[in-house]
């Protein structure tokens, strides 16, 4: 049956896309170019690591927030996703190129390093409706 599987393959094919994009959910927005790496880290002096920082999604949204940074300050965020309630099943900060898919229950370490002060918005995919924010001083 080669005419049978010509016609069904496509199909199959299709319906794996179809999938994959109602599993996006509220990811819409296409994903942000890759980071580049920035030379920020340079400055920094041998054996001192970047500061760790804990975030959890929960039912609330991203805790805690807000958070103070400083700038030019490497940081490591180490983000785990607490809950299925809500739509933050990643966390966008634009600014810096960050699009990070998080697993449920999966600490996911993101580093980046605040190159300007103010105030630092991240949140999920749909335009940040669920948001945090980090004071970068
Ligand atoms: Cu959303």
């Amino acid at each position: 049956m080669r005419f049978f599987s010509k016609l069904i393959k496509p199909l199959l094919a299709l319906a794996a896309a179809g999938m994959v994009l109602a599993q996006q959910g509220c990811s819409k927005e296409p994903a942000a170019p890759a980071p580049k790496e920035e030379p920020a880290a340079q400055a920094r002096k041998p054996g001192e690591g970047p500061r760790v920082v804990t975030l959890s999604v929960t039912e609330k949204g991203y805790e805690p927030s807000p958070l103070t940074l400083k700038k030019d300050e490497p940081v490591k965020l180490v983000v785990t996703r607490k809950t299925d309630q809500t739509c933050a099943t990643e966390i966008i900060m634009k600014d810096y190129g960050i699009n990070t898919p998080l697993p449920l229950d999966t600490p996911v370490e993101i580093a980046f390093t605040p190159n300007k002060t103010g105030t630092l918005t991240y949140g999920c995919a749909m335009g940040q409706m669920i948001s945090g924010v980090f004071m970068v001083e």
